[in-house]
């Protein structure tokens, strides 16, 4: 593309204020409306195609990031690209800058210009990940576990078959999702917080996290010998917990003190997929210090022993 690379202007909060949601009165729309599908048969309107979709993703978002191992696991990154919304923002929203490159595909410098392109006037949330049908010029969705499902089920032969949703575990892995999708995955956020409600989202934390603990001493993935989808939502958390929410261990010991936890978070940064989609650096607070993620574990013993 010959197109000179557009930016937005630095963050500037005086300028344009904090952002911020502004549902207007009496409309009860989901804030997060676009959950639009891609299926392998075009059956829902966006049918899996190479080259047909782009994804709005940025390094420091966890929920993004689900995605963008989605599409490196299934090998994709040829089918679907990418790009990467700058890490800090204003009322305007996320944008790109010099910091993590252009729009390459519309050359918008806010993600509000593709939200209002689908729906003018749009007021809800501005988030990444945000899927963009290049042949409609609209968001397909912008929900993490649409997206990374259909990433890992509909694109056949465009991927390399790695399957991690598949049919038989689906059960399984969307019941552990609602435990660990609650206590671990948005209640961290929660459990870094004050008050009554921080001491509960601290406990449920600290007691999931021994669970899983003893639950990855004999398995090592978390539904057993196969990596699924419930992997890479738990991973994306583990990842940044010690350097972000829990730097000052204000929230519970360190992952350390989990020993099977911590070594099955380094057994899968060892995979391309996890390690080329982490940038520590867009989510360390400052200070912090980054764990040895290299140190030496040997789960590779546990595989095929059933849990
Ligand atoms: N429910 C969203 C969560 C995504 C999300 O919260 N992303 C954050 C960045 S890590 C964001 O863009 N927040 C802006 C907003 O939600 O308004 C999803 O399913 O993908």
């Amino acid at each position: 593309m010959s197109r000179i690379p557009q930016f937005a202007s630095p963050v500037d909060t005086a300028a344009h204020g904090e952002y911020r949601i502004n549902r207007a009165p009496g409309d009860e729309r989901p804030l997060y409306r676009f959950t639009g599908r891609i299926t392998a048969d075009g059956s829902s309107g966006f049918p899996a195609e190479p080259g047909r979709y782009h994804l709005y993703a940025g390094w420091f978002c966890p929920w993004a990031q689900r995605v963008t191992i989605q599409r490196e696991l299934n090998g994709l990154q040829e089918v679907i690209s990418v790009s990467y919304v700058d890490g800090v923002r204003d009322g305007r929203g996320w944008a790109f800058r010099e910091t993590h490159g252009p729009d390459p595909v519309n050359g918008f410098t806010l993600l509000r210009e593709a939200y209002e392109a689908t729906e003018p006037g749009f007021d809800g949330h501005i988030s990444v990940p945000t899927l963009w049908d290049r042949k409609t010029g609209r968001i397909v969705s912008n929900d993490f576990a649409g997206i990374g499902v259909d990433l890992a089920t509909e694109f056949g032969g465009w991927s390399n078959g790695a399957n991690l949703y598949p049919e038989e575990l689906r059960p399984e892995i969307e019941e552990l999702d609602a435990w660990l999708g609650t206590a671990v995955n948005r209640g961290v956020s929660a459990a870094a917080g004050d008050g009554p409600a921080a001491v509960e989202a601290r406990a449920a934390l600290l007691a999931a996290f021994t669970e899983l603990d003893a639950r990855l001493e004999k398995r090592r993935y978390l539904l057993g010998d196969r990596l699924t989808e419930a992997d890479v939502r738990l991973w994306v958390t583990l990842a940044r917990y010690d350097v972000s929410v829990n730097a000052t261990r204000a929230v519970s010991p360190g992952l350390e003190e989990f020993p099977h936890l911590w070594a099955y978070a380094r057994d899968l940064h060892r995979l391309p997929a996890f390690a080329a989609t982490t940038d520590f650096a867009t989510f360390t607070a400052p200070g912090a210090t980054l764990p040895d993620w290299d140190a030496p574990q040997d789960r590779e013993a546990l595989a095929g022993v059933a849990g």
